[in-house]
C-alpha cells in the first residue's frame, strides 16, 4: 500500500487521485493532520496522522502493510518565516520519522519533495545547474537543503530508496494556496475570474520557475516508478517548469479576459522571491528518467481560468 502524508495540501489532493488511478482505490491511504477527512479527500481511504507522532506512523505502516510513503507534510516558505522553529521541527522530524521506517526495513520507497527554495541569492539565477552554490536564506529553503542532504545520507549509508524533486512553484485549482511565495500565480486566477482584477504581492518583473500541477504529480510518480539504477541523484532532482513574471501571466490572462487589471503591493514575500532562480536546468531528469514537460503557460492559463472555483474565495 501507498501512504500519502499531508495529502490535504496543494500537491496531495492531486497526487492521491493519480495514485488511485494507477494502483486502485484500496492501494492508497490518504492522511493528514485533521481528524476527519477534509472535503477534498472524502472519496479516498483517509486516516488522521500527525507525522511527528512516530508511534502512530509506525502503527499505520504495520497495520496496513504500507510499502511506499509520499511525505508531503510541511510548512511552505511564507508560513515558515512566521514560525521558524515549528517549520524546522515539522519539515525535519517528519522526514526523519519516515526515513527511519525505511532504514528499519518497514517500507521500501520514500518520496520527499524539495523545492527551488534550496537555491539562494548567490545561486546562478539563469539555467540554474543541478549541482551549484546553495545558500538558502529562508527557513523553508534551509530545511529543504538539509533534508536533501539527509535523503542522500540515508541512501548512501543505509541503502534507503528515497527519491526527491526540487519543485518549482506549483499551480493548481483543486486546493487553495497554502502559504507559498509562488502562490500569487494561483491567487491571480481566482481573482481574475471573480473580480477581473488582482493585487499581486510579487512585483511585475519577478521571473520564477513554475509548473502546472498535472506535470508535477506525473513527474513524481514517474520518478518513483523509474528503475532504481536509473536514479543517479539522491539528494533531489532539478525540474525546470515554465519561467514567467506576473507581467507575462497578466498578458496571457488578458487573452481570455481583455479587461483584466493588475496592481502591485509587494510584501515580505518579494524578498523571498528575490532569492530564488529565474530559470532552472533539468537536463539530468530528462536524461536519467525521461522527464518531459507537457503544460506551457498558454495551456496552464486556459485550464486554470476554466477550472478555478470562484466560490472558494471571498
Ligand atoms: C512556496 N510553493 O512558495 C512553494 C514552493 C518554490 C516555492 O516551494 O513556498
Amino acid at each position: 500500500k501507498v501512504l500519502v502524508i499531508g495529502a490535504a495540501g496543494q500537491i496531495g489532493t492531486e497526487l492521491v487521485q493519480l495514485l488511485v488511478d494507477k494502483f486502485g482505490q484500496d492501494a492508497v491511504i490518504a492522511s493528514d493532520i485533521k481528524e476527519d477527512a477534509p472535503s477534498a479527500l472524502k472519496a479516498y481511504n483517509y486516516m488522521p496522522l500527525n507525522v511527528l507522532d512516530g508511534e502512530s506512523l509506525t502503527n499505520i505502516v504495520k497495520e496496513h502493510n504500507v510499502t511506499e510513503v509520499y511525505l508531503l507534510a510541511a510548512l511552505l516558505s511564507a508560513t515558515a518565516e512566521q514560525q521558524p522553529k515549528f517549520a524546522w521541527q515539522l519539515n525535519m522530524e517528519g522526514l526523519f520519522n519516515v526515513l527511519d521506517l525505511a532504514k528499519d526495513g518497514l517500507i521500501k520507497k520514500v518520496f520527499w519533495p524539495s523545492s527551488i527554495a534550496v537555491f539562494g541569492p548567490t545561486t546562478p539565477k539563469n539555467n540554474t545547474p543541478q549541482h551549484t552554490i546553495m545558500e538558502p536564506s529562508t527557513v523553508y529553503g534551509i530545511s529543504k537543503q538539509a533534508g536533501e542532504q539527509w535523503c542522500n545520507y540515508y541512501f548512501e549509508k543505509y541503502g534507503v530508496d528515497v527519491r526527491s524533486i526540487r519543485y518549482p512553484g506549483l499551480i493548481s485549482y483543486t486546493a487553495l494556496p497554502g502559504g507559498g511565495t509562488t502562490d500569487y500565480a494561483v491567487d491571480i486566477f481566482y481573482h481574475a475570474k471573480k473580480y477581473g482584477k488582482y493585487t499581486s504581492f510579487v512585483n511585475a518583473e519577478t521571473r520564477l520557475p513554475m509548473m502546472y500541477m498535472n506535470d508535477a504529480v506525473r513527474a513524481t510518480v514517474e520518478l518513483m516508478e523509474a528503475p532504481a539504477e536509473k536514479i543517479k541523484i539522491r539528494n533531489s532532482y532539478n525540474l525546470a517548469g515554465i519561467s514567467f513574471t506576473p507581467e507575462d501571466l497578466t498578458n496571457e490572462i488578458r487573452k481570455h479576459i481583455p479587461s483584466f487589471e493588475i496592481d502591485y503591493e509587494v510584501d515580505f514575500r518579494q524578498e523571498i522571491a528575490d532569492t530564488w532562480p529565474d530559470a532552472i536546468n533539468d537536463e539530468r531528469a530528462q536524461k536519467e528518467w525521461g522527464w518531459k514537460q507537457q503544460y506551457d503557460l498558454k495551456k496552464l492559463t486556459s485550464l486554470m481560468l476554466e477550472k478555478v472555483d470562484t466560490d472558494a474565495i471571498d
